[in-house]
């Protein structure tokens, strides 16, 4: 829920909330989920807690975008906003343009997605205490990342990571995770990541893929990515195109504190602060880790997907 809005009287501003849930009841037929599973020849499709395809504006506030999900997960579109929503040459509709402004200047004007709430967001109670994960969604890296870090005097220093899509932790300053996808620095080299946190402030475990990230995202090329988190294992995995991606688990020992009892292991009790998509901060309250990217089909589960699952939303929705 965003700040209060100036001028909005009590019952209007009642009635958007209505129609906010009512819009979140009926959850369309044609939810992605349930296409899946018509083509799947039924079966239970899994149905994704909060998923974008931006083709579905909030009505009267574009700059938002609706869950497609079954949460009813609000997205901002922060600082871009309506304009981040573009046509892309090969996907149909829109998707969702993120990118650096102003690479020298420590400011908040970066184009990315996400929500966060400083309590926790109640509609991501799904990912409260769940025992897996799983973020997948297609990416097309459009200019040099790496960005220019803004936050530094040295206008040669670059970010040590590029922002794809993740869930926040419960205690969350808009930065720490709980499942995300990225690209991060391992032991000085770029790769593409799944990281996640079991525990709230605890440490996080990292699964990098063993190829060059170039390869993996080459430049101008759209590209579905998954990655899947078993919190109760302790254990992640990286999907490209719909088929596993080889990688290691980067941390030595237990970082997720999932050795001994009790058992199963699942993610700390707390709702996710947020979701954060092309960047840190969704919050909007500083810079981090941008990327010059479209992105389209943005996915969260609260369960991991089985290989044939994530083959099966790869081909739903390669457009
Ligand atoms: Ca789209």
């Amino acid at each position: 829920m965003r700040a209060d809005t100036p001028g909005r009287s009590r019952p209007a501003l009642a009635l958007a909330l209505t129609t906010t849930l009512l819009v979140t009841a009926f959850a369309p037929a044609d939810a992605p989920a349930d296409r899946a599973a018509d083509r799947a020849g039924g079966g239970a499709a899994p149905r994704p807690v909060a998923a974008y395809d931006f083709e579905h504006p909030v009505p009267g506030d574009p700059a938002r975008e609706r869950d497609r999900g079954r949460s009813g997960t609000t997205l901002e579109l922060v600082n871009g906003g309506a304009q981040s929503r573009v046509r892309d040459d090969e996907r149909p509709g829109r998707v969702l343009r993120t990118r650096q402004v102003s690479p020298g200047t420590a400011g908040s004007d970066d184009w990315k997605a996400g929500v966060y709430g400083p309590q926790g967001v109640p509609t991501l109670g799904a990912f409260n205490g769940a025992r897996e994960t799983t973020v997948m969604g297609w990416f097309r890296m459009t200019a040099d990342n790496p960005a220019p870090n803004s936050n530094t005097a040295d206008p040669n220093d670059r970010y040590n990571a590029i922002g794809l899509a993740g869930i926040l932790s419960g205690t969350s300053q808009g930065h720490d995770v709980r499942a995300l996808l990225e690209l991060i620095t391992v032991n000085g080299e770029m790769k593409v990541v799944a990281l996640g946190r079991r525990v709230d402030n605890g440490s996080s475990q990292t699964f990098a893929a063993d190829a060059d990230w170039r390869e993996i995202l080459p430049p101008d090329t759209w590209v579905s990515l998954a990655a899947t988190f078993d919190f109760d294992t302790g254990t992640m995995a990286l999907y490209r195109d719909g088929r596993p991606l080889p990688g290691r688990h980067v941390v030595a020992g237990d970082p997720w504190a999932v050795e001994g009892a009790p058992e199963p292991d699942v993610a700390s009790p707390t709702d996710p602060r947020g979701i954060k998509i092309g960047g840190s901060y969704p919050q909007n309250t500083q810079e981090g880790n941008p990327c010059d990217c479209r992105m389209d089909d943005l996915m969260f589960f609260d369960r991991a997907l089985t290989p044939a699952e994530i083959m099966s939303q790869y081909r739903r929705t390669r457009g």
